[in-house]
């Protein structure tokens, strides 16, 4: 239990003085017209976009965290191509100036009396609630996984207080199998876990350790990936770089004092195969907010049960929600958060007009498969899990120019762009790039 609260604690950096966020208890207003719950990608994003649409004043943030994380760069972190501290900013640096930063966790949600009651007992009343409360990880959910996570031979790169050791198991490895997993339940960002493979097959062959290595893909889903297209070239990928795809296997132990990961065959209950690893990536169980699965809220499996084209709530029209915690059938990435947070604008911007919301999200979604230090095949598809490619080129292709956008380019849209209310996805840019084109 210690190591798993070390895991959850937050990050101890100072937060700026200078910045005039004041905590929950500090102040007597407790009603805002626009209440956001959660400081990540969809929270700050929104807050901004709703500091503009209605004043900084009528804008309230709920979230505990003093750090903020650009999560995206943690593949690269993992692989040791960038450092974990350049992933993190103070919480108050990127609070919109004059929006109250309510410091606190989010208790409980009551969407029939329109109050959300925080951690310190604070209960503070909306006129109409943001839910962007991301999802959480269970790494308790893998027998003897928080245990084996503080050995050195095991790493994750989904998690701010693991991600570093994912690093340090790769310049460990020695020999043996090298295994990376996928669980069995849906996760942000699903080309990550496959992601840190690519990396770590590339950095063996650097520095003369691949032939002592099997690596291994041990995922639960039955596909490489989601998108046909996409899948189409990591296979030839795999092929090629030797690389032991196993569909249909879940993580289910760990015995960290062996070097033992035991999987299950999903397609043949009660079969398990125990794997001896010289080095071990997990990407943990996750699974809804459970604030957000405690309330009125939730859809029968626990997420924000929203209108997919809108994102107002089906049920509490003056409730919306945006990125991870929500049920659109997409993968959950920043890029879908991007696209979402134009879309959800306009949502609110009619409703608050009295007017029916008549913008629809396309579930547009990007995940920039890292396939080596130097190169990554861009994956863009919609809900339908059909390509909606921003640039007009064969994005399934390895490309650099796409390596640099991901390592240098996107995290400063990222800080300066999304995160400002300023950038609403590359739809735009999509439609001007293929003129003239089919
Ligand atoms: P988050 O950004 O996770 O924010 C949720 C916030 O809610 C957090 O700040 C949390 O502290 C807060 N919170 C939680 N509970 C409470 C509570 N009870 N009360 C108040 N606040 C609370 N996306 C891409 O687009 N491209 C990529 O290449 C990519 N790679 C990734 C690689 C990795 C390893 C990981 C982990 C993620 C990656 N992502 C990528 C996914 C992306 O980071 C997320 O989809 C995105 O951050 C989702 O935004 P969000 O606001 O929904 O959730
Ligand atoms: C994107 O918009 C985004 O959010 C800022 C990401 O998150 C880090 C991405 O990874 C990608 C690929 C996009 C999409 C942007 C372009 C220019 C294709």
């Amino acid at each position: 239990m210690a190591a798993l609260r070390r895991l959850w604690r937050c990050h101890p950096a100072g937060m700026a003085a200078s910045h005039l966020h004041t905590s929950s208890a500090a102040s007597a207003k407790q009603h805002y017209k626009m209440l956001v719950l959660g400081g990540g990608s969809g929270g700050i994003t929104m807050s901004a976009r709703m500091k503009r649409m209605l004043g900084a004043e009528n804008v309230a943030v709920v979230e505990p965290s003093e750090m903020h994380y650009y999560q995206p760069i943690w593949t690269l972190v993992g692989a040791g191509a960038k450092s974990a501290a350049s992933s993190g900013r103070p919480t108050a640096s990127v609070m919109p100036s004059g929006v109250k930063w309510v410091k606190s966790s989010v208790q409980e949600i009551n969407p029939d009396t329109n109050t959300v009651r925080t951690d310190d007992g604070t209960e503070i009343s909306y006129e109409y609630l943001i839910v962007a409360l991301g999802l959480q990880l269970h790494f308790e959910r893998v027998k003897g996984l928080v245990e084996g996570l503080e050995h050195p031979n095991v790493g994750s790169n989904y998690s701010i207080h693991t991600v570093e050791k994912t690093w340090k198991a790769l310049q460990n490895f020695k020999e043996g199998n090298a295994v990376f997993t996928f669980p069995n339940t849906p996760v942000k960002c699903p080309g990550a876990p496959q992601k840190i493979m690519y990396l770590s097959d590339a950095f063996l062959r650097k520095t003369g350790k691949r032939s002592k290595a099997n690596i291994m893909y041990n995922t639960s889903l039955p596909v490489l990936f989601g998108c046909k297209k996409y899948a189409d070239s990591l296979w030839e990928i795999v092929k090629q770089r030797d690389l032991h795809v196993n569909l249909r296997h879940n993580l289910i132990e760990v015995r960290p004092d062996k070097n033992e990961a035991v999987f299950e065959n999903l397609d043949k209950p009660g079969e398990t195969k125990v794997v001896e690893y010289g080095m071990l990536h997990v990407t943990p169980p996750m699974g809804p907010s459970s604030v957000v699965k405690g309330s009125p809220l939730a859809d029968e499996a626990g997420w924000l049960d929203l209108n997919k084209e809108t994102l107002q709530h089906k049920r509490f029209p003056n409730v919306f929600g945006i990125g991870d915690c929500t049920n659109l059938p997409t993968a959950r990435t920043a890029a879908a958060v991007a696209a979402q947070s134009g879309v959800l604008n306009k949502t609110i911007k009619q409703v608050l007009k009295k007017e029916k919301p008549d913008m629809k999200y396309n579930g547009y979604t990007s995940c920039p498969l890292v396939t080596s230090y130097n190169t990554v095949i861009l994956a863009e598809f919609d809900y339908n899990l059909q390509p909606l490619e921003t640039f007009p080129i064969n994005q399934a292709k390895e490309r650099r120019t796409m390596y640099h956008m991901k390592a240098d380019l996107m995290p400063q849209l990222y800080w300066h762009g999304l995160l400002k209310g300023r950038w609403g996805g590359p739809a735009p840019y999509r439609k001007l790039l293929h003129l003239g084109m089919k």
